[in-house]
């Protein structure tokens, strides 16, 4: 039985919510709204309705508390000391390509602490949840990230960059580093997802850079609650503000560290 609390239950009913007429969209996805915010940056108009959705559900729930959210950006809230963090849709380019490998992703910040995430793929009905101190779950099952301890038995997922992004060269030197040292790798496209299956044990690791604070931060709270390690590329804890991430358990963590160090 998943573990259930108070604040778990309302970002769970937001995410239900919010994901009613996703999945409604999903199925037509020719009536959809595009819009741009940049080069293959799209942001359509579920986006925008499931960020709306999910901020009404949740103001009315914890009137007060902040929001930090991928379309509508920081909103201070009265009560100072909370915040939530939301991506509407991650894995966006999935969604409009009716690939169904997307999902919302809510986590709550307390005094500057990651303390609640859940990552919700309405397509597959797969609910990540997890509270500080209280374990991960997948709908009901307690989730434990994989126990493979050396680089070539395990397998990877990554993201990489797009036209106007950044960081091609490097994420192609990386991605061929771990490439050549592990059972293979996985670019499936939505970050809290890659995440959540990281902390189910399904992937053993996950690196990515140039990522934004709502791409991850419920995902880092399942991948510790499962007993994994995250940190930035770095081997700091700078994962919201730098944009870069590695996760995996605690044999392979310091592994992928090292090798991705190794290419410049
Ligand atoms: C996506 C991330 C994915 C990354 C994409 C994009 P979005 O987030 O989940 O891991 O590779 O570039 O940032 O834009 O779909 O919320």
């Amino acid at each position: 039985m998943a573990y259930n609390s108070p604040t778990l239950n309302v970002m769970t009913a937001a995410a239900r919510k919010a994901a009613r007429p996703l999945v409604r969209d999903f199925g037509e996805l020719e009536n959809l709204q595009i819009s741009m915010k940049g080069p293959a940056d799209f942001v359509t108009s579920a986006d925008k309705r499931t960020e709306r959705i999910l901020i009404e559900e949740l103001g009315k729930a914890r009137p007060g508390y902040g929001f930090l959210a991928e379309e509508g950006g920081a909103v201070a809230g009265k009560d100072t000391t909370h915040r939530f963090i939301i991506d509407p849709i991650d894995g966006t380019t999935n969604f409009m390509h009716g690939v169904p490998h997307f999902a919302i992703s809510i986590a709550l910040e307390r005094e500057g602490q990651l303390v609640a995430g859940v990552i919700y793929n309405p397509v597959t009905d797969d609910l990540f949840t997890a509270e500080k101190g209280h374990g991960a779950y997948l709908n009901n099952r307690r989730l434990r990230v994989a126990g493979r301890k050396e680089l070539p038995t395990s397998l990877i997922a990554t993201g990489l960059p797009w036209l106007g992004r950044d960081g091609a060269g490097r994420a192609i030197a990386e991605t061929a580093a771990v490439l050549g040292a592990t059972s293979g790798i996985r670019r499936f496209g939505a970050a809290s997802l890659d995440m959540a299956w990281v902390a189910a044990g399904r992937f053993d690791g996950y690196w990515e850079r140039g990522l934004l604070p709502w791409d991850v931060a419920a995902g880092i709270v399942l991948v510790r609650e499962a007993g994994g390690m995250v940190s930035d590329l770095n081997g700091g804890q700078e994962m919201l503000n730098g944009g870069a991430i590695l996760t995996a358990n605690e044999h392979l963590h310091p592994l992928l560290l090292k090798l991705l160090k190794t290419v410049a």
